[in-house]
């Protein structure tokens, strides 16, 4: 393989894919050397399949707003690569979702996929459907109307969408509702994320942000290092990072800076219990708004629009809200500032500049695909318990989802050991992660 060439091809077929072609190329430049000392993955070329999905779906959306309007939004199921398993990964809501974002993401998620170990392909899909300022209802009819036409392309042993940005568990209830009501199949996960007491799985509300920093206390420990009192900046406000929140606490850090499109909340103090519950329901008024926590807690939390966590000073930073939302400068302000490790819990959260400037500085980088396993991870966590119609306690969830974080860790440093003795993370996650799906595509012949 040569990477130039591929992403030269890439680019002239998938033209302005930007997101797309971000992601092909860092999975890519990670794993080429190892690669390249397999002949076989070159003869049955694997890269070349690896990159394109195994299909897309794309559909029309048409609800009616609670003016009585009809509006139509476009709805999408990228399903692409199932070596592994079923098709598995989030549906995300948002204004700017198109084929090229759903396309990273699908490609992220299928090594993600599989350093989870679990039998899970790896897909994603979505909608432009903008849930800010909506009425409950109005997400209602949305979710039941993307469901009405996305049903028959999956099913708990095809493809099982479950949350991403936009979507929780009050929209995978509404459309695990109308799929069950079309498919007339019960109990089954086909869907995850979905609520305890009909299908869900205890933690999986909790997972991404307690898997990603149970992968950052290992990154801290390998420093000979403690997460004691350490000062974490998150940025944004939704389930992933009230899931962060909420272990670092336990484990004596500080989560000192939350954030969302308006600004940044600064928490000198760190955040409080009550202040962890009230990130809930700033998510459900759909505002989509960090200022509204300073408003709810005035002493505690102080809001400065239009600034980004990275500008608070901290000793971990963590993006947990979008792609690319940590740029190089944003990297060389937190260096300044003296941050000490940075953990990538969304999805791609740091531009390529941004991680050669951590790298560079001898940073530990931890990148997402490793990172935030824990969400899917769980949800595959909730197949097993549908499939053998049991719930298992909080206990045993989160002691399954704490054991697959230490192996995910363990394949990093195995696949990422450079020859100084540092780790290079993202490096260890892609090859760990490509070489059990290339091995995969391999034994199943040319499909
Ligand atoms: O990015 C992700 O891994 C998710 N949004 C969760 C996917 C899942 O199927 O639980």
């Amino acid at each position: 393989m040569n990477v130039q060439n591929i992403m030269t091809n890439l680019e002239a077929k998938h033209p302005g894919e930007s997101e797309y072609l971000q992601a092909v190329r860092e999975v890519l430049e990670s794993i080429e050397e190892v690669y390249n000392k397999h002949p076989e993955f070159e003869k049955a070329k694997i890269v070349e399949r690896l990159v394109e999905p195994d299909r897309i779906f794309t559909f029309r959306v048409t609800w009616v707003d609670r003016n009585g309007e009809v509006q139509t939004n476009l709805g999408y199921r990228v399903q692409y690569n199932a070596a592994l398993g079923a098709y598995k990964g989030g549906l995300r809501f948002h204004p700017k979702v198109n084929v090229s974002m759903l396309k990273f993401l699908g490609f992220e998620q299928i090594f993600k996929n599989s350093l989870t170990m679990l039998p899970l392909g790896g897909g994603k899909g979505g909608s432009d459907f903008d849930p800010v300022g909506k009425t409950d209802e109005e997400i209602m009819r949305f979710c039941q109307a993307f469901m009405y036409e996305l049903w028959r392309n999956i099913g708990p042993d095809q493809d099982s969408p479950a949350g991403d940005v936009g979507v929780g568990g009050r929209e995978i209830g509404y459309m695990y509702g109308m799929y069950k009501k079309l498919a007339r199949e019960h109990s089954t996960g086909a869907l995850t994320g979905k609520s305890y007491g009909w299908g869900g799985s205890l933690i999986r509300p909790e997972a991404t942000g307690f898997g990603a920093i149970y992968y950052v206390e290992r990154m801290v420990k390998e420093k000979g290092d403690k997460m004691e009192g350490k000062r974490i900046a998150l940025s944004g406000f939704g389930n992933v990072a009230w899931g962060a929140a909420i272990k670092a606490s336990e484990l004596g850090a500080k989560v000192v800076a939350i954030s969302g499109p308006d600004g940044v909340c600064e928490i000198a103090d760190g955040i409080t219990k009550e202040m962890i519950d009230y990130m809930l329901d700033m998510r459900a008024s759909n505002r989509n708004k960090v200022q509204d926590m300073a408003d709810k807690f005035p002493g505690k939390a102080k809001f400065t629009a239009g600034k980004k966590a990275w500008s608070v000073k901290c000793d971990i930073a963590c993006p947990c809200a979008f792609q690319n939302e940590m740029a190089e400068e944003d990297a060389k302000e937190l260096i300044a500032n003296g941050v000490k490790y940075v953990a990538e819990v969304s999805n791609m959260g740091c531009q390529p500049g941004a991680i050669a400037t951590l790298q560079g500085a001898k940073i530990p980088f931890g990148p997402g695909k490793a990172v935030n396993a824990g969400g899917v991870a769980t949800s595959g966590l909730e197949i097993c318990q549908n499939a053998e119609h049991r719930n298992w306690t909080a206990e045993e969830v989160d002691k399954n989802l704490h054991t697959i974080m230490n192996n995910i860790y363990d394949m990093c440093v195995e696949y990422g050991k450079q020859a100084d003795g540092t780790i290079n993370y993202v490096k260890g996650a892609n090859i760990a992660g490509f070489m059990r799906v290339a091995k995969a595509m391999l034994a199943q012949g040319i499909i």
